[in-house]
């Protein structure tokens, strides 16, 4: 397939909540969305760098910069059999994998769609329904966050997942557990703890929770495996893993027990499959992680979502949780805990309100022939 033409596209989008971390707080996002061109079709990718460098070194600016300075000019006007040839030719941008990812995945979409098939077809999925869970951020008080998980719990979410950093772990999580003492229950530090804080990390053994999302460093795999060698809770790796050699490794080295797959933190497709892989080799289940998409995110993280290791809910709720205005056209709602595969159309299979998008957008810029 020839990359005929590239468009990538700033849209300012209001979360209809401030989404709470252990690294910071964010309401007004920027999303990217790139267009990809070939043969009168057009393959879509969300980018999810966010705003600030809290949970990545990449953010909504940096993404801008290496894929308009870098990547488009490697890419446009070459052609590419497959997601391993594109991957080649951008072989030497070292790390920067959020915006490697974005045109990775938009190449995936346009194959799709060019064959005429859904995506999780191309991935190596199935047509089955996705389980799905929810994120809950920081909240001011404890009583607040009983009630979201009340009504997360009331949505019929498979599983709730707490975001915690020291001095907001123990008593939320207590709460919650001591109200829902059977559902699935999780806990996201995002990097806040150090290896001296095992032991307070330990008190939460008690609560049986099906694992600990990155309680320690974003670049460390050795002392999660120190850690993991001291509690019961199964350590999930998030923010360590950017590659299938890291998730060989922190496996080998007993790191952690589970993977949440995010496709931007870890270069594309291709590496995802070949985590999931690795983690299938091990015994450890995977399960796809959310970066606050719209739609054109979401529907990508649904189809890689049905390969067969991804035995646990992922961070893939509801469109409507987080937007009144979603960038696409057909809605991307869990019913009672699942969502189905978006199947509008081959590929993703969602469509992108472009009037919307072209109204709205901040900034836009265009490599290659027209449309
Ligand atoms: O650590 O999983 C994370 C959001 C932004 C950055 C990092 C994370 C998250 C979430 C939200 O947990 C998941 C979602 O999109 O619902
Ligand atoms: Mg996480």
């Amino acid at each position: 397939m020839k990359i005929e033409r590239l468009e990538l596209t700033e849209v300012p989008l209001r979360l209809k909540f401030p989404f709470r971390t252990s690294f910071g707080s964010v309401q007004d996002r920027r999303v990217l969305i790139l267009s990809m061109y070939s043969g009168g079709e057009v393959g879509l990718a969300e980018c999810v760098a966010g705003e600030s460098p809290g949970y990545s070194y990449e953010t909504t600016d940096t993404a801008w910069h290496v894929i308009s300075d870098f990547i488009a000019p490697a890419v446009v006007g070459k052609e590419f059999a497959s997601a391993e040839e594109l991957l080649h030719e951008l072989r030497y941008i070292r790390g920067h994998n959020i915006a490697v990812a974005a045109v990775e995945m938009a190449f995936w979409d346009l194959q799709a769609r060019s064959l005429g098939v859904p995506l999780y077809q191309l991935l190596g999925g199935s047509d089955r329904p996705i389980p799905v869970g929810i994120s809950l951020g920081i909240q001011e008080s404890v009583e607040e966050t009983v009630a979201l998980a009340a009504d997360s719990v009331e949505q019929g979410y498979g599983r709730v997942k707490l975001k915690i950093k020291p001095g907001w772990d123990y008593e939320p999580v207590k709460a919650v557990r001591e109200a829902f003492p059977d559902i699935s229950l999780t806990v996201d530090a995002n990097s806040a703890y150090t290896l001296i804080q095992a032991p307070h990390l330990k008190r939460l053994d008690e609560f049986g929770l099906t694992y600990i999302e990155q309680p320690l460093a974003h670049d460390d795999i050795l002392d999660h495996a120190t850690l993991q060698a001291q509690i019961d809770t199964p350590i999930c790796l998030d923010e360590s893993i950017n590659s299938p050699e890291d998730a060989r490794k922190a496996l080998t080295i007993g790191a952690g027990k589970v993977i949440n797959l995010k496709v931007g933190r870890v270069r594309g497709f291709r590496a995802s499959q070949a985590i999931h892989d690795i983690a299938r080799s091990f015994g450890a289940p995977v399960w796809c992680g959310g970066m606050l998409e719209c739609g054109v995110g979401r529907a990508a993280n649904l189809h890689l979502s049905s390969l067969p290791n991804f035995t646990l809910p992922g961070d893939t709720s509801s469109g409507s949780r987080y937007w009144d205005q979603d960038l696409i056209n057909e809605p991307l709602e869990a019913v009672d805990g699942v969502q189905a595969i978006p199947q509008h159309g081959p590929g993703i299979g969602v469509s992108l309100n472009r009037d919307y998008v072209e109204r709205v957008a901040s900034r836009e810029a265009v490599w290659g022939a027209g449309r």
